[in-house]
């Protein structure tokens, strides 16, 4: 299996609107293991640096403003199999899962809420393009960036389930 793991936060559009549980419940029910979370209030300076790629685009400013307004809830929620796991114990950073960051992705839904498909989070829950509730990472390159800008290392812990025998053949 391949080496994955993902960044997921909910902006604080989705704590104001109380949909914390909601998101949450979603990762955790299809078999995802929560292995990193806390409530932040990011700065500006911060939001710029998490959306760094952005820079330039017309909404970045906005986008930032919006990021660092309020309570972010930030989470690292891969799905390892225990059997590849065990090679990497080690490095209390290295999350496994087989396609956990585009699945992540596809439980978010479309950058635009009215373009994602009712069930997605976005499609469930938003409108608007800069309310949109989420953020995943979309790809193994913005994971590893994003989780290192927004946990440390001793923040992500290595934790066996034992569900996951009934989650992984
Ligand atoms: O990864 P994702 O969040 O789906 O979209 P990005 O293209 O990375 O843009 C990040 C963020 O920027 C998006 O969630 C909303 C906002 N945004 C916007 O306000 N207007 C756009 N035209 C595009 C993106
Ligand atoms: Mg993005």
């Amino acid at each position: 299996a391949e080496l994955e793991r993902t960044f997921i936060a909910i902006k604080p559009d989705g704590v104001q609107r109380g949909l914390i549980s909601d998101i949450i419940a979603r990762f955790e029910k299809k078999g995802y293991k929560l292995v990193a979370i806390k409530l932040v209030h990011p700065t500006k300076d911060f939001a710029e640096k998490h959306y760094d790629d952005l820079k330039g685009r017309p909404f970045f400013n906005g986008l930032t403003d919006f990021l660092s307004s309020g309570p972010v809830v930030a989470m690292v929620p891969p799905p390892p199999p225990s059997q590849s796991m065990s090679n990497h114990t080690a490095d209390p950073q290295v999350w496994e899962g087989q396609g956990v960051i585009k699945y992540g992705r596809k439980f978010i839904g479309a950058t635009a809420p009215l373009a994602s498909e009712p069930g997605t989070i976005r499609g469930d829950f938003a409108i608007s393009v800069g309310r949109n509730i989420i953020h995943g990472s979309d790809g193994p390159e913005t994971a590893k960036d994003e989780i290192a800008l927004w946990f440390k290392p001793e923040e992500i812990l290595s934790y066996k389930k034992e569900t996951d025998k009934w989650l992984y053949e």
